[in-house]
């Protein structure tokens, strides 16, 4: 990094505590996600006044009033400029993303593709249930090929979009896979994420009681296992694929491929080399008292 990050160096899950009343599902794979979220920032000894976590509408951006940071709740797909924008404004923030496959994998797929091209030094957390849960279960465009969903009882008429195929082709820097009922996995392979030098791709495989019937909780038990249990090596980027793609008997799960040899989007900044301050600290407008008052 050409800027080090600022974290104060020890925090505790309580620190992180919201008394806001948690409206999920009985089972909903958001409560590990948040919990997994929490333990990893603790054991990095990130604060919630050291890190920014943008959110995207769904359920799983419903974690914006559940846990304390700096939070912001974007509209639906566009987390990933919300939250690079913020990079940008301060490197110096570890910066968190969340977003649903709904949102990531059509209203905001774009800025996928541009996040993961761009290198934005960010951790992305992508709440994958297979399914737009908020509005109760429509099929998003990882929902798998003839489940009936809401609106559409049939199954779907298109085909199902392979995410690893799709991520791997655009020259990602750090790929992981994991799912919501390991919160140790998920917290070691999210600590390592926010320790990425450019774009995280965590692939949360997500139980959604109510409106997945088809990737369970005990479907996801029985088919993940942890690469790092059979000597993967996380820089052998063919080795990655090959695991990635091919999930018809099991579901690769940890670190899938990372390589910090990569600069990010800042260090490419050729007007910011070697230059200290963050935009922030340069900026010259930081009384915004008579902006706010505009609103009171
Ligand atoms: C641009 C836009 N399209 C659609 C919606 C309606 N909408 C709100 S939440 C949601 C479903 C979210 O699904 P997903 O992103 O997969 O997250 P999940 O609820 O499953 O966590 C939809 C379609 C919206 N708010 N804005």
């Amino acid at each position: 990094m050409s800027i080090p990050l600022h974290i104060s160096g020890n925090s505790s899950v309580h620190d992180f505590y919201c008394a806001t009343e948690c409206t999920w599902c009985d089972g909903c794979g958001d409560y590990g996600i948040m919990a997994a979220a929490k333990r990893a920032m603790v054991e990095l000894g990130i604060a919630p006044h050291d890190v920014c976590l943008a959110f995207d509408i769904g359920c799983h951006g419903n974690m914006s009033d559940k846990m304390l940071g700096y939070r912001f709740h974007g509209l639906h797909g566009r987390v990933l400029p919300l939250a690079a924008g913020m990079k940008l404004a301060n490197p110096k923030l570890p910066v968190i993303a969340f977003g649903g496959d709904g949102a990531s994998f059509s209203e905001g797929v774009n800025h996928l593709v541009h996040s993961i091209r761009s290198h934005y030094p960010i951790t992305f957390i992508l709440h994958n249930n297979a399914n737009y849960g908020l509005t109760t279960g429509q099929a998003s465009s990882l929902t798998w090929q003839n489940q009936p969903m809401n609106t559409s009882p049939n199954g779907i008429p298109e085909d199902t979009m392979r995410p690893m195929e799709f991520v791997f082709s655009l020259g990602p820097t750090f790929v992981a896979r994991t799912w919501s009922g390991d919160i140790k996995q998920m917290t070691r392979v999210m600590k390592a994420a926010i320790q990425h030098r450019g774009f995280a791709f965590v692939d949360v495989l997500q139980a959604c009681p109510t409106y997945n019937k088809f990737a369970s909780h005990q479907w996801l038990l029985e088919k993940c296992y942890d690469v790092s249990d059979e000597g993967h090596d996380p820089s052998d980027l063919e080795a990655a694929k090959k695991i990635a793609f091919d999930t018809s008997e099991r579901v690769s799960c940890g670190i899938l491929y990372q390589t910090e040899d990569v600069p990010h989007f800042i260090e490419r900044l050729v007007p910011r080399k070697d230059v200290k301050t963050t935009p922030v600290e340069e900026t010259k407008i930081t009384d915004v008292s008579a902006l706010m008052k505009r609103f009171v």
